[in-house]
């Protein structure tokens, strides 16, 4: 069974703390076919590895949780069909039907209202041990967006696909600190990723680790400083991070890659340009909905072959 919406201690957490971990948003049942979805992407790109000689097994006795590990120990062209080049990745009809489930929807509908925007930017997260790229610095999203949006909020979902704890690699935020804006970030930190480095953290607040069990998502907003460790058991802390939006925050719904200007009004330009935003529920404009499979690969596929530019935001690179 799941929650169809946030309860008000859930809402006053999130409001309050920055982040609310909620434990039954997905039932297992629910996740089943994502996981399946994803066991079928890396089954082919396997196969078209052996084929190509470049692994010497399918692995396919290993399990959801160990089996891209053993396939990227030999050949880690196994992993861009997943994760994507640019962002973006895999999104097939399962991963569509889990980011519009009731469930999901319902609990955001409790922090940003009726009307939602489905946010460009969501990537799928197999973090291997001792993965270096799969560790993720502190970082707050809204330091990669667009510096109009950092008033408005976007809520991050983190949704494992496996239980991640700790020892495996869940990740850990730093509670209050979206109280106070946005934190100076640095370029090329740990793994590539931007970073905040120790001495711009609040020192005052301690971080905390937030397990969360399949099913469960932690939300928190663009302005929640978090980050993971690099783990050695041996899981892949599978995980999806996934963003939604009022309609009323900047976005490109409807907008072509080709027709992105600087040259207008900067609240109509997205808050993350090189990535498609898509209109996920709308009581007010139903003829929008972006309501099934089809139209959805269709508005993100535009923005694969052609991405407008990233914001600017004038990181500079982290000191040496
Ligand atoms: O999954 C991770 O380890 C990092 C996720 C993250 O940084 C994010 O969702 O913004």
């Amino acid at each position: 069974m799941h929650n169809p919406s946030m309860s008000a201690d859930q809402v006053k957490q999130f409001t309050e703390e920055g982040w609310v971990m909620v434990p039954d948003v997905y039932t297992d049942a629910d996740l089943q076919p994502v996981r399946d979805e994803i066991t079928g992407v890396i089954d082919e790109t396997a196969r078209r590895l052996l084929d190509e000689g470049k692994v010497k097994s399918l692995h396919e006795e290993a399990s959801f949780e160990t089996r891209l590990t053993r396939l990227y120990e030999e050949c880690e062209e196994i992993l861009p069909p997943i994760v994507g080049k640019a962002g973006g990745g895999h999104s097939g009809p399962a991963f569509f039907n889990f980011i519009t489930h009731p469930s999901i929807l319902g609990h955001i509908e409790s922090l940003v209202g009726d009307e939602i925007v489905g946010s460009s930017v969501y990537r799928i997260r197999p973090k291997m041990p001792n993965y270096a790229k799969g560790a993720v610095p502190w970082h707050q999203d809204s330091g990669y967006f667009n510096p109009h949006c950092d008033d408005d909020l976007i809520v991050t979902c983190w949704i494992p696909l496996v239980d991640a704890d700790q020892d495996n690699g869940c990740l850990q935020v730093l509670p209050r600190a979206h109280r106070s804006g946005v934190t100076r970030h640095y370029t090329g930190g740990q793994g590539g990723y931007l970073e905040i480095t120790k001495q711009d953290l609040p020192n005052q607040l301690d971080p905390v680790t937030v397990p969360v069990p399949a099913g469960g998502v932690l939300f928190m907003t663009n302005l929640t400083p978090h980050r993971s460790s690099q783990h050695t058991v041996d899981i892949v802390r599978w995980a999806t991070d996934i963003r939604y939006q009022a309609t009323t925050v900047p976005n490109n719904v409807g907008e072509l890659p080709v027709e992105y200007t600087e040259d207008r009004p900067i609240y109509e330009i997205a808050c993350y340009p090189p990535e498609a935003d898509f209109v996920i529920q709308s009581p007010e404009h139903p003829e929008g909905v972006a309501s099934d499979w089809d139209q959805f690969t269709a508005i993100r596929q535009r923005y694969e072959d052609e991405r407008p530019p990233g914001p600017r935001r004038g990181w500079e690179p982290i000191p040496q």
